[in-house]
């Protein structure tokens, strides 16, 4: 069927951006997705049929599926991930650049054809609650039905989306897994393409994703969209895309206070964002609104209001266990995508991490014969589970809320063996920005081809689309729209001890910390000050339940000055590479924290004051 003849849609650019799309990448024919249930089951019935998807044991994981994917397409390809803005300086040094005329040449080449022998399904979706002032609405082309059956559980996706957006503006998302096929060539389970871009263009706010069939790389309405598209949108309009999940902590008394939180991938963000309550907090809840994306709005009372513009989740599996996130345990026990976990061999799903015994027999997620003598994983690291955010046991009333809910506090947190203590709080909205700017970690599983170490300002390094120092002033001057600006805390869940061992026991027990942070906010938690922020005592946190003794919080919480200084200098290479597009303000508050530990005894300590 012809792109123009559909009866979905009136909307001229829509109609004319799909004609001309089709032209290029000639695809066999063209099917606009509705996003019913019907369409989603008979998708993954043709993806059981072609060998994509692996229907699971009915009785034990009830509609849902395993897709194992091609080798080399398992994780978002940073070093192939381009931000095309007009100008360099533009993209900033953090982001891969490419002049956009140079790139679109590129683009048009290889999307030429690159459909052939594939349907093309075109995807409208909406970013946030359909019709939400907060949200956007994108349309995705893709030659992956695998996308499209997961866009319906990451996204508003389908004919109500379409009516939403009307004659209005939409954020084109072009997708193709490079893979054409000739007449009479067999497909394989897995198409992709060993040449992989994952492109913005700020300026046109369009996305152009080419070679992968996975995650990030290919549900562009996640970190391309989300993230790197909006946050362009976002500086322009004055407000805030993050990669930030929302919970909201509720106390016994019936105060909520919603905080959102920014960690680098892989830092169990999604375990925080369903946290359960420990021992000792009995009438406490912790609901979920989102686990990785939050947009985030000044309101008219001048608060901030944020929504997760998803509805799905794409968490990573492997660690995933009743211990370390029982919510997102049952929230995958059906009608759920796993992709690139083990095959057990009655048909269930297994992964490193998981409760119980380890199966004598697998199938690996590269379809080999496994057994616990086998030297690689049976579920490859980055292997993701995707379903719907109703499905969350734990998710909060207002996960659906088009005005968002109101946030209260921002925590940002790296993985730091050393150095940072278990919690603190900035002096102020600046400070706080300051702190975020210079997050790091130590490690990270998700994205490929990056160091071991790195800065991670705000968790945004690999997701800001636009200079990350101009981001940084954008943060600084959202404070003047706000009347009682979200406190910011910095949290270090990772700190070891000098025999190696993490001091803290994570998990639930972060909830401890949730608290301290929610009654700092509501001006019923006590603080001291430090040369970093504020920071609590032994007897300000709640301890029921636990015993952590008063010289292993001491261990956590103890600033090591001469640590902190060789801390703080380091930061200055991240600084310097933005030359004088540097907010003044940053360089001016690591001149403060390096006076404030220069005055401070060689070991700061808490406990002392
Ligand atoms: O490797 C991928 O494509 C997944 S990356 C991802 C997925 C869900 C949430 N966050 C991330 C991330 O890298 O931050
Ligand atoms: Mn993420």
């Amino acid at each position: 069927m012809s792109a123009t003849k559909t009866n979905r849609t009136t909307n001229a650019k829509l109609l004319a951006w799909v004609e001309e799309m089709a032209e290029l990448c000639q695809p066999k024919d063209i099917y606009w997705c509705d996003g019913s249930k019907e369409e989603f089951d008979r998708l993954c019935e043709q993806m059981v049929e072609a060998g994509t998807l692996i229907r699971l044991n009915q009785e034990k994981r009830p509609n849902s599926f395993l897709a194992r994917s091609d080798p080399d397409d398992v994780a978002r390809v940073e070093h192939r991930t381009f931000v095309c803005s007009e100008k360099e300086e533009d993209a900033g040094p953090t982001n891969n650049w490419i002049d956009p005329a140079e790139m679109r040449k590129t683009l048009n080449g290889l999307f030429t054809g690159s459909m052939r022998g594939r349907t093309m399904y075109v995807i409208p979706f909406s970013m946030g609650p359909l019709g939400s002032h907060i949200a956007h609405i994108g349309v995705q082309l893709s030659d992956s039905p695998y996308v499209a059956a997961s866009m319906r559980i990451m996204t508003r996706m389908g004919q109500d989306a379409l009516d939403v957006l009307g004659d209005g503006e939409f954020v084109p998302c072009m997708h193709t897994v490079g893979a054409p096929l000739e007449p009479g060539q067999e497909d394989v389970v897995w198409p992709c393409n060993e040449t992989k871009y994952i492109v913005q263009f700020p300026e046109e706010r369009a996305i152009w994703s080419y070679g992968s069939g996975y995650g990030g790389n290919a549900l562009l309405g996640k970190k391309c969209f989300s993230l790197r598209i909006a946050s362009v949108m976002a500086r322009d309009e004055g407000w805030l895309a993050e990669h930030m999940l929302i919970l909201g902590l509720e106390s016994p008394k019936g105060e909520k206070t919603y905080v959102a939180a920014a960690f680098p991938s892989a830092c169990g963000k999604t375990n925080l964002a369903m946290i359960i309550p420990p021992e000792g907090f009995e009438g406490w809840k912790v609901s979920t609104v989102g686990d990785d994306i939050a947009w985030i709005k000044p309101g008219k009372d001048g608060k901030l209001y944020a929504i997760n513009p998803e509805a799905g989740y794409f968490g990573v599996v492997p660690g995933t266990s009743y211990h370390t996130n029982p919510t997102a345990m049952k929230m995958m026990e059906r009608d759920t995508i796993f992709t690139n976990v083990a095959l057990t061999d009655d048909g269930d799903v297994w992964w490193e991490g998981k409760d119980g015994e380890t199966p004598e027999h697998l199938i690996d997620w590269r379809g080999n014969d496994w057994t616990p003598d086998s030297d690689t994983p049976a579920a490859h690291p980055n292997a993701r589970f995707t379903c719907a955010t109703s499905q969350c046991p734990t998710f909060d009333p207002a996960w659906e809320d088009p005005n968002g809910v109101p946030i209260s506090a921002f925590i940002f947190g790296g993985r730091l063996t050393h150095t940072f203590p278990l919690v603190f709080q900035a002096y102020n909205w600046q400070h706080g920005v300051y702190l975020a700017a210079t997050m790091g970690s130590e490690a990270t599983a998700a994205a490929v081809n990056q160091a071991a170490i790195r800065r991670d300002p705000m968790a945004m390094l690999p997701f800001a689309g636009y200079n990350m120092a101009d981001y940084w002033s954008h943060w600084l001057e959202m404070e003047s729209k706000l009347e009682n600006p979200p406190k910011i805390f910095r949290v270090n869940w990772f700190r070891k001890d000098e025999n190696g061992d993490f001091l803290w026991p994570g998990f639930g027990e972060n909830m401890r910390v949730l608290q301290w942070i929610a009654g700092r906010v509501n001006g019923n938690a006590e603080a001291v000050e430090s040369p970093l922020g504020w920071m609590p005592r032994h007897q300000d946190i709640n301890w029921s339940g636990l015993d952590f003794p008063e010289k292993t919080f001491a261990e956590i919480m103890d600033i090591n000055t001469a640590e902190g200084r060789a801390e703080a200098e380091s930061q200055k290479e991240l600084f310097d590479s933005f030359g004088n597009r540097l907010p003044d303000e940053m360089e001016a508050e690591r001149q403060a924290l390096i006076a404030r530990l220069e005055a401070a005894p060689p070991v700061w300590r808490v406990a002392a004051e």
